[in-house]
C-alpha cells in the first residue's frame, strides 16, 4: 500500500513538474514577434501569386537578447482563424534550425486561386520563444492555361492600314467593353487579365489599378504574364460594365531595328476572366468572348513605345466604362482561342508604377515654345496641365539635354520620334498624361497651347515610372561628387528597370541587352529590392536560350538573328550567382543550373583547344581605342576564352552549392583546363603576348583567376604599368570597368582605385558629372563642355553600365560585403582614403539591416556598425594597433559580443555578434 501511494505521489509530482515546465515554457513565449514576413523572392501578401511551392522568410527583431535563432515553427492554413493551432495546410513543427530565410513550403498541394494564411515563431539562442508573428497571406493566380475559359478578343487593326515611320503597321488603340448583370450579392471578385499588347482596365467608371503598361514584357511567343486584381469593391449589384483600353506596346509595336519582324505584327488582343463569388457561395464568371464590343474611334489615336502618343479629346467617349453608355455603333470583336504553346502565367514580379513626382525647376522660352527643365534626367511620362483653346494641338517633345544654343538635343533618340500630341476639345486647362508610351528626358517642350496665358512651372510634372520596387540601401560620403555619382547610379536604375532591364530608355532600343544587365545587376541589388525583378527576367532568359545553348543579345529576343556575344550571354551564369551571394537562396541556382550548363556547352562548341572564337561586342565602348572601333582594343578571343572559363567556374560553384559533386568536378576541371589554355595562349610570365595588351586583358585574367599563382603578381605589375601609361586613367569599356575596381580592390591597390574613382578628367566617372550628368552615360564623353555632344548617334545619356562601380562603393568604401552567401557572415571592412573623410552605407540583407558608417576626425577613426540578428560579422578596423581602441566609448575589453581574432600593424580583426556598436581607433600616420 505504502508502495502504491508513494508511486502515486511520485506520478503526481512528475505531472506537476511537467505542468509547471509547460506553463513556464508558455510563459517563456516572451520575445517580440518576427517581422518583415515575405514569401519567395520578397513578396509581401501577394495577390495572384505565381508559385504553388513558395518559400518563407522572416526577420528577428533586433533586441539585446536576440542574437540568433535556434529553432522556428511555421504554420499555414486555409483560414486565418485556424492559426496557429489548427493549421490545415502545413505545420512545420518546431525545427531546430537557424534558417530564417527561404524555408520551402512542404504542406498540402496548393491550387490556382487558393488563399493561404501563415505565421511563424522562433526561438532565440537561449531557447526562449517568440510570440506568433502577425498572420500574413497570399493568393495564387491562375497557374495553368486550363484555368482559362476566356478567349483572346480584339479588332482587326490591320484593316485600317496605318503605316508607321518605318513602314510598319500601326495598330490603332482599341476600346473594348461589356455590360453584364449579376443576379446575387457578391462576397468577392477577382479579375484575371492580360493582353497581347498593353492595357488599362476600368470597372463601372473606376480605374481598377494604377499599373503602368501591364502585363509587361516577356518572350510573348512562349509566355505571357497574367495579372490578378481584387475588384470586390468595384462591382455593383445588378448591372455592371467593364472597359479595357488596349494598345500595341512591346507585343505589336515596332521594337529593335530589324524591321522585318514588326512590319506585320499580330494584332493586339485582351484576355480576361472576371470571377465572382457570391455571398451564398455560388460563382459567376464573366469572360472575354464574342459578346464584347470594341472601337478604334476613341481619343488615343496612336500609341507607340518609341514614337509617343497622339490624343484627340474631341473623340473622348464620356462614361464609356459605365452602364449608361450606348455602344450601338461599336463593332463586335474577333475571337481567338488560347493556345497551349503560349503559357499564361501569373506575373512573377511587380508591375511598373508611377513612383516619384518631379516638379519643374525652371522654364524658358525658345523659338516660341516653352521648355520645362526638371533638372534630372528621368524616365516615365509628363503630367501636363496647360491652358488650351478648342481645336489647338499641343505638341510635347522631350530631350535629355539641350544643345549649347538652347535647342533640343534629340539626335540621340535616333529613330524614336518620342513626341506626344494632344488636341483640345474646348477652351480651358487640359490635363493629360500619356498612357501607352514612355520617354527618357530631363526637358519637356510644349508648343501649341493658349499663348495668351503666362507659362507656369506647374504646367509640367515628371512622373517617374519603373517596376514597383523599393529602395534597399543607401550610400553617402563626405564628397559631393561621389554622392552625385551614387545619385546618378540610382537614377540609372530607376530609368532602366521598366519591367525588364534595358540598355537605355529613350532611343529606338530600350531592349534587354544581356551584357549591360550582367554588368549592372550586382550594383542594382544593393540599391533596390530587385530579386524578384531579376528572377523574373532570368525566366525570360531561359525561355530565350537557343537550342544550341546560345543566349541572344537581347532578352526578350526581338532581333531573332541567332547571334551571341561573349560577356553578354554570360549574364546567365553571372546574375544567378550574384543573386545567390546576396540572398543565399538556392532556388535561383536550381532554376538556372540547366541554362548555365547549356551555355557552357555552347562556349565549348565555339572553342578550339579551349580557345574561344565566339567574339562580338568585346570590351564595348572602351575609351580612346587605338583601332577606333566601338569594340575596343582587347582581343575578342581573349575575352571569349576568359568568359568561357568564368562561366564554367560559376557553373562549378553552382553545382557545389547544390550538392552536385560530380558536376562540380566536371565544371571545375573544365574551368581549370580553359584557364590553362588561356594563360598559355595569351600570356608569358604574366605578360600579355601576341594580342593587344590592354587594361581589360589583365583585369579579366586576374578577376577570373586564370593565371598560375607564380604569375599573378607579375600580371598585376603589368596592369599597373598599363594604368600608369594611361596617366592613371581607366581604359575600360562595358566588360572591363566592373573588374577594374574588383581587381584593384582585391589586390590591395585601393589607393590607385581611389585615384581612378576621383579622377576629374576624361575618361572617368567624375568627368561626366563635371559636364552636368544626372544619370550614367553610355560613353564617358557623351557630352563635354568643350566639344559638345559626342558625334556618334549611339549616345544615350541614361545607360546604366558604368554605374557598376556602385558595388565597390558599398563593398569597399563603406565596406559591407557577404562572406557567405546571403550575409549569414558579413564582412565589414571600410577603406578610408583621401579625399574622403567619411562614408556610410546601409543595406537590407535577408536577415535585416546592415550598416557601416565611418568618419575620420583628426587621428581618430570612428566606425558605427549595425549587425542584424542571426548573423555574425568579421570587422576589420583600421587602426594603429599598438594602441587599444574604444568600444562604445570605453577601452575595449573582450566580451561575448566582440572578440579580438587577430591584429596586424594597422588593422584589428574582430568577430562581432549582432547589435549596434561604436568603435573609435587611432590611425597610423600613413593611414
Ligand atoms: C548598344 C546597346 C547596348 C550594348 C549593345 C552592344 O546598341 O545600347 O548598350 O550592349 O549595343
Amino acid at each position: 500500500m505504502i508502495h502504491k501511494s508513494m508511486q502515486k505521489a511520485f506520478t503526481i509530482s512528475i505531472l506537476y513538474v511537467v505542468l509547471i515546465s509547460l506553463i513556464s515554457c508558455k510563459q517563456k513565449e516572451t520575445l517580440e514577434k518576427a517581422n518583415d514576413l515575405k514569401i519567395s523572392e520578397g513578396f509581401e501578401n501577394p495577390l495572384g501569386f505565381y508559385n504553388a511551392i513558395p518559400t518563407f522568410s522572416w526577420k528577428l527583431p533586433a533586441l539585446d537578447n536576440n542574437k540568433s535563432q535556434s529553432a522556428y515553427q511555421i504554420v499555414v492554413a486555409s483560414r486565418p482563424d485556424l492559426l496557429p493551432n489548427k493549421a490545415d495546410l502545413w505545420n512545420s513543427k518546431k525545427q531546430n534550425s537557424a534558417k530564417s530565410t527561404w524555408v520551402k513550403y512542404q504542406g498540402e498541394k496548393l491550387k490556382s486561386r487558393q488563399k493561404v494564411y501563415w505565421q511563424v515563431k522562433y526561438w532565440n539562442q537561449d531557447k526562449e520563444s517568440s510570440f506568433w508573428s502577425d498572420i500574413n497571406h497570399f493568393e495564387l493566380g491562375l497557374l495553368n492555361n486550363s484555368d482559362w475559359k476566356a478567349k483572346w478578343i480584339g479588332l482587326d487593326t490591320k484593316k485600317e492600314k496605318i503605316i508607321g515611320i518605318q513602314k510598319n503597321i500601326l495598330h490603332r488603340p482599341q476600346y473594348l467593353r461589356k455590360n453584364f448583370k449579376i443576379s446575387n450579392t457578391i462576397a468577392s471578385a477577382r479579375l484575371y487579365i492580360t493582353a497581347k499588347g498593353v492595357f488599362d482596365v476600368a470597372l463601372n467608371g473606376k480605374d481598377v489599378s494604377d499599373d503602368v503598361m501591364p502585363p509587361g514584357y516577356t518572350p510573348y511567343k512562349k509566355r505571357i504574364e497574367t495579372i490578378t486584381y481584387d475588384v470586390t469593391n468595384l462591382i455593383e449589384s445588378g448591372q455592371n460594365t467593364i472597359g479595357v483600353e488596349l494598345a500595341a506596346g512591346w507585343h505589336s509595336g515596332r521594337l529593335g531595328w530589324m524591321k522585318k519582324f514588326w512590319l506585320d505584327t499580330e494584332t493586339p488582343k485582351i484576355l480576361c476572366q472576371l470571377e465572382l463569388t457570391m455571398k451564398d457561395g455560388s460563382k459567376e464568371i464573366i469572360l472575354s468572348d464574342d459578346s464584347w464590343k470594341a472601337t478604334t474611334k476613341g481619343p488615343i489615336r496612336l500609341a507607340s513605345i518609341y514614337d509617343g502618343e497622339t490624343y484627340d479629346a474631341n473623340l473622348e467617349m464620356p462614361s464609356w466604362t459605365t452602364n449608361s453608355f450606348i455602344d450601338k455603333t461599336w463593332e463586335h470583336v474577333n475571337v481567338f482561342p488560347i493556345s497551349d504553346d503560349i503559357r499564361l502565367e501569373p506575373k512573377r514580379h511587380t508591375t511598373v508604377k508611377s513612383k516619384i513626382k518631379l516638379t519643374t525647376k525652371q522654364i524658358f522660352e525658345k523659338d516660341g515654345a516653352i521648355i520645362f527643365d526638371l533638372e534630372q534626367n528621368m524616365v516615365g511620362v509628363p503630367l501636363i496641365k496647360v491652358p488650351m483653346k478648342k481645336g489647338q494641338t499641343l505638341k510635347i517633345r522631350f530631350a535629355e539635354m539641350l544643345s549649347p544654343d538652347g535647342t533640343f538635343y534629340t539626335e540621340n533618340y535616333r529613330g524614336a520620334l518620342s513626341t506626344n500630341y494632344y488636341t483640345a476639345k474646348e477652351d480651358g486647362i487640359i490635363e493629360y498624361m500619356p498612357k501607352f508610351t514612355f520617354h527618357g528626358f530631363r526637358y519637356v517642350e510644349l508648343s501649341g497651347f493658349d499663348t495668351s496665358k503666362n507659362p507656369s512651372k506647374n504646367w509640367v510634372t515628371g512622373l517617374v515610372q519603373y517596376s514597383d520596387f523599393e529602395k534597399n540601401g543607401t550610400f553617402m560620403s563626405s564628397h559631393p561628387k561621389l554622392n552625385q555619382l551614387q545619385s546618378n547610379i540610382v537614377w540609372g536604375l530607376r530609368g532602366n528597370f521598366f519591367d525588364i532591364p534595358t540598355d537605355c530608355p529613350q532611343r529606338d532600343e530600350r531592349m534587354g541587352w544581356t551584357g549591360d544587365a550582367q554588368v549592372f545587376g550586382p550594383t542594382s541589388m544593393f540599391n533596390a529590392d530587385v530579386y524578384k525583378f531579376w528572377a523574373s527576367w532570368l525566366q525570360s532568359v531561359r525561355e530565350s536560350q537557343f537550342d544550341n545553348g546560345g543566349i541572344p543579345w537581347v532578352v526578350p529576343d526581338v532581333l531573332y538573328n541567332n547571334k551571341v556575344s561573349a560577356g553578354w550571354g554570360d549574364v546567365c551564369t553571372i546574375i544567378p550567382w550574384k543573386i545567390y551571394m546576396r540572398t543565399g537562396d538556392e532556388k535561383v541556382l536550381e532554376e538556372n543550373f540547366e541554362m548555365m550548363k547549356a551555355w557552357v556547352s555552347f562556349h565549348e562548341s565555339k572553342a578550339k583547344n579551349y580557345i574561344s572564337t565566339m567574339g562580338f561586342f568585346a570590351d564595348w565602348l572602351q575609351p580612346l581605342p587605338e583601332n577606333g572601333d566601338n569594340r575596343g582594343d582587347t582581343s575578342k578571343s581573349l575575352i571569349g576564352t576568359a568568359f568561357f572559363a568564368h562561366s564554367a567556374n560559376l557553373t562549378a560553384k553552382t553545382a557545389k552549392a547544390l550538392g552536385k559533386t560530380k558536376e562540380f568536378e566536371k565544371y571545375n576541371t573544365l574551368y581549370k583546363t580553359v584557364a590553362k589554355s588561356f594563360e598559355k595562349k595569351f600570356f608569358v610570365n604574366g605578360k600579355v603576348i601576341k594580342v593587344a595588351e590592354t587594361q581589360t586583358s589583365y583585369l579579366l585574367a586576374l578577376a577570373f583567376g586564370l593565371l598560375s599563382d607564380q604569375h599573378k603578381e607579375s600580371a598585376k605589375t603589368h596592369l599597373l604599368r598599363k594604368i600608369a601609361e594611361a596617366d592613371n586613367h581607366l581604359r575600360t569599356g562595358f566588360l572591363g570597368t566592373p573588374l577594374l575596381s574588383e581587381v584593384l580592390g582585391a589586390t590591395g591597390e585601393i589607393d590607385l582605385m581611389y585615384k581612378l574613382l576621383f579622377n576629374e578628367t576624361y575618361p572617368s566617372w567624375f568627368y561626366s558629372i563635371n559636364q552636368g550628368a544626372t544619370t550614367i552615360w553610355e560613353r564617358w564623353n557623351s557630352y563635354s563642355k568643350e566639344e559638345g555632344f559626342n558625334p556618334q548617334k549611339m549616345n544615350s545619356l541614361n545607360h546604366y553600365a558604368y554605374g557598376a562601380i556602385g558595388e565597390w562603393m558599398y563593398e569597399r568604401i563603406a565596406g559591407i560585403a557577404p562572406i557567405e552567401a546571403g550575409y549569414k557572415k558579413i564582412r565589414i571592412a571600410p577603406q578610408p582614403r583621401n579625399p574622403l573623410t567619411s562614408a556610410s552605407a546601409s543595406v537590407q540583407v535577408p536577415f535585416g539591416n546592415v550598416a557601416s558608417s565611418w568618419q575620420i576626425k583628426g587621428d581618430k577613426f570612428h566606425l558605427n556598425i549595425t549587425i542584424p540578428p542571426n548573423t555574425s560579422a568579421k570587422v576589420l578596423l583600421p587602426a594603429d594597433t599598438n594602441k587599444n581602441f574604444l568600444l562604445n566609448g570605453s577601452d575595449f575589453v573582450e566580451n561575448t559580443y566582440v572578440k579580438l581574432k587577430y591584429k596586424s600593424k594597422d588593422e584589428f580583426e574582430l568577430l562581432v555578434q549582432p547589435g549596434v556598436y561604436k568603435f573609435t581607433s587611432n590611425l597610423n600616420k600613413d593611414q
